[in-house]
């Protein structure tokens, strides 16, 4: 098949074992010749609908993901043709699925007996279904006691090996790039450019369905999805399928907003946040190891970046419950609570096609849950008790 593995920086060429490039540099795949098999009919949406498109040479480990739901949401705006892509609808209720099921299949094709990934949640929850699927063995760091609770379950029910350090999570990825290279384990986090292949189907999906639109709003933490999916338009494009591009607008919480500030300040490298903090423990990540990627797809597409109160994310979060019906962490949210702030802006117009993406579901965390809308009423067992309460 026509691809390699090549250093964004310095264009040196990499065996399908490599992470990144000595010259410190991320790895990306690069497709040429290929025969297009598929048609953007909005027909049977699935990540392997693109196969041709997807650097696997074996039959890949699936449970099904991708060809998630596009809402038009005109209950929240009428000005703007707003839809909701609802990631959450993935078998481990994540996009992180998308990027597992050809990550995980690289993983047997090479060889490897073990997986790896540090997490704010989602990337352990689906590398453990993956993993478990493909009989692979699968380790998971995690930051203590900040990794939303159905996240951890999916972890240690799929058979994970689950290890909390007394870090955050940029330790935690620090950590396990070390034990993957000493261990010889098979890394899984965003920096694998296999996985962001997987991701890049979003794009296809958005394209296959309503064609271009003008903006894409994603939440940002480790900056692997926003990266992805502006590669996947670019394809899309350099292959003639399409003629017009988005522009990518990544959106991140006030308190872990490094690709955010890069942008204001027009940099190509962002400066860490040393302490990083948000209600949306998922992008809680000051120190995002694709963020080379991520502000290339941002400043290419001439998008943007935008930062959200922990407040508007959670106002968000009720508003795509409340008044469209669509139940999502808050990390997803604060992809809505960006296009809020872009529209009274003026920044996004009337009339524009506007793709949010909602990256997990509601039910991966639902302790935030209580604490936003409180515990049920408790009444007797007895009619008009029940009565008094409605
Ligand atoms: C719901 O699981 O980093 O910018 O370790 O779970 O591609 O990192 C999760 C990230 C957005 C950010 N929304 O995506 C992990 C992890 C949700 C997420 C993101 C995550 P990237």
């Amino acid at each position: 098949m026509g691809y390699k593995l090549v250093c964004i920086e310095c264009g040196k060429e990499h065996s399908e074992e490599s992470y990144t490039c000595e010259c410190g540099g991320l790895l990306e795949v690069r497709f040429e010749d290929v025969d297009i098999d598929f048609e953007l009919n909005g027909k049977s949406l699935s990540v392997w609908k693109y196969r041709c498109l997807l650097p696997v040479k074996i039959e890949p480990v699936t449970l099904k993901e991708g060809g998630t739901p596009l809402y038009l949401c005109n209950n929240i705006c009428r000005d703007v043709e707003l839809y909701v892509k609802h990631e959450g609808a993935n078998p481990s209720g994540s996009f992180k699925d998308r990027g597992m099921t050809v990550g995980v299949t690289k993983a047997l094709e090479l060889g490897k007996k073990a997986v790896a990934c540090a997490s704010t949640g989602n990337t352990s929850a689906s590398m453990a279904m993956y993993s478990a699927k493909a009989g692979l063995k699968a380790y998971v760091l995690l930051p203590a006691g900040k990794v939303a609770l159905g996240k951890v379950a999916q972890a240690l029910m799929h058979g994970a090996k689950v290890i909390a350090i007394k870090g955050n999570f940029d330790r935690a990825l620090e950590l396990v790039r070390e034990v993957c290279e000493r261990m010889g384990f098979y890394l899984l986090n965003s920096v694998n450019p296999f996985r962001l292949e997987g991701q890049k189907t979003i794009a296809f999906e958005i394209v296959d369905e309503i064609g271009v639109p003008d903006y894409v709003l994603l939440p940002v933490g480790n900056a692997g999805n926003i990266s992805a999916i502006w590669k996947g338009f670019k394809e899309l494009k350099m292959f003639g399928l399409i003629d017009e591009l988005p522009k990518m607008i990544g959106v991140q919480a006030e308190g872990a907003n490094p690709i955010y500030r890069a942008v204001r300040e027009g940099k190509d490298e962002i400066e860490p946040v040393k302490n990083p903090e948000t209600v949306a423990t998922a992008i809680r990540i000051g120190n995002p190891v694709n963020a080379r990627k991520a502000l290339r797809a941002i400043y290419e597409s001439k998008g943007t970046a935008v930062q959200v109160s922990d407040e508007e994310i959670l106002e968000a979060q009720k508003e795509l419950a409340k008044t469209e019906g669509i139940g999502v962490e808050p990390a997803s949210a604060s992809s809505l609570a960006g296009f809020k702030k872009l529209l009274n802006e003026g920044y996004i117009d009337r009339g524009d096609v506007v793709v949010c993406i909602t990256t997990g579901h509601l039910l991966k965390d639902p302790e935030i849950v209580l604490k936003i809308c409180g515990s049920p009423i408790e009444v007797p067992a007895d009619f008009n008790e029940i009565v008094k309460v409605l």
